[in-house]
């Protein structure tokens, strides 16, 4: 399955080492302003190559708008992205062409599809959610112009490192989208020791939309929390999704978890601004659980194509913490699932008046 969304469909194509990538968004209301230069803003912060702490391949990362767009505007017929591949280096592969990295979905894939592509991961590279993140930002710019709903993460853990403070302010200043400013000289030198060890480490990514009205998801089955946690585990080395309390409301009482209500307004947010599927107008709050990467030096086990034990190391231009650059990929998913929750409602819904005034 290639593609995602109901009403506002993403479909993404291509391989890390093949041509190109791309997407074609179908859905995507008529008359929505967009400049092939809107793109670069998050294509840069999601890219390879940025800083030393991200893998060293460089790609432009260019868009070109295939159709869609007419005179600046989307015409609501499909539109389809394209940036072509220009600094795949294959060669970094052929040595574990006839193995697996432990950890890695060339095992699975293999077993899947009986065809061994080794070079750069293929579909299972995360160079794929270049497209994803181009398509959230038409998805951003809609939501933002008809709802005002804003969409923001960060990285709020690095392996056994979590911020002293937190302050969105300090996010964008820094390559590691870290909310504390005073931490980065030490999550420098902790890269930079994961480095030297040919490691890799896992990280967590928080994420808000702010402005989501009450009434967006659908029950039973397409409930905007489980929609949100398809969404972000369907990104690549996420093992772990939580919406509000998540994982803590395991230890809570219910006088302790339910979000009280006031005429000023809900008294907390343990429901992550969801109850019942559907979004209440509070802030919509999830957190995102990557694995460290399993394409790293240190040799590890494993088995050939024929089964035999082999041990490798993976040579190559990796991430040693890919959390760090899937702050605008966990945002482009939240987005994603968001506008086609509100393209959904509409549809639906529209036609529903106000009822009791809203209290969020
Ligand atoms: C990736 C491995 C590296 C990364 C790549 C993701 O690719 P390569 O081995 O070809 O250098 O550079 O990320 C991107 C290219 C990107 O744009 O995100 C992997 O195994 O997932």
């Amino acid at each position: 399955m290639n593609t995602f969304g109901h009403l506002f469909r993403v479909t993404t194509f291509g391989e890390s080492h093949g041509p190109a990538i791309g997407c074609v968004i179908d859905g995507c209301p008529p008359g929505l302003a967009i400049d092939v230069g809107e793109f670069a803003h998050d294509l840069k912060r999601r890219a390879t190559g940025t800083s030393r702490h991200t893998s060293q391949r460089h790609e432009t990362d260019e868009v070109e708008i295939v159709s869609g767009v007419y005179e600046g505007s989307t015409t609501g017929t499909p539109i389809a992205l394209l940036i072509r591949n220009i600094d795949a280096r294959s060669k970094d592969y052929r040595e574990i062409a006839s193995t697996f990295r432990p950890g890695h979905a060339d095992y699975t894939y293999w077993h899947k599809y009986g065809i061994r592509d080794p070079r750069g991961g293929g579909r299972s590279s995360a160079r794929e959610t270049t497209m994803r993140v181009a398509a959230a930002v038409i998805a951003k710019k809609w939501l933002a112009q008809h709802y005002a709903v804003a969409v923001r993460a960060c990285l709020d853990r690095i392996g056994e490192l979590s911020p002293g403070r937190f302050d969105w302010n300090d996010v964008a200043g820094n390559a590691f989208f870290w909310p504390d400013a005073s931490m980065l000289d030490e999550l420098e030198t902790y890269m930079k020791a994961l480095r030297k060890a040919g490691d890799s480490v896992g990280a967590r990514i928080c994420a808000v939309a702010e402005g989501v009205p009450p009434g967006w998801g659908e029950p039973v089955y397409g409930k905007l929390d489980a929609e949100l946690a398809a969404a972000m585990m369907s990104i690549n080395a996420v093992k772990g999704v939580e919406i509000g309390a998540g994982f803590d409301s395991v230890a809570q009482r219910g006088s302790e978890h339910r979000d009280e209500m006031t005429p000023e307004g809900f008294q907390s947010n343990n429901a992550g601004g969801i109850l019942g599927g559907i979004s209440s107008g509070q802030d919509v709050t999830l957190r995102v659980a990557f694995k460290p990467t399993s394409s790293i030096m240190v040799p590890g086990r494993s088995v050939d194509l024929q089964g035999q034990p082999t041990e490798l190391v993976t040579k190559g231009r990796h991430d040693p913490c890919v959390g760090i650059r899937a702050t605008p990929i966990v945002e482009a998913m939240l987005a994603l699932v968001l506008m086609d929750q509100a393209l959904r409602h509409r549809a639906q819904c529209g036609d529903v008046g106000s009822v009791s005034p809203r209290i969020a």
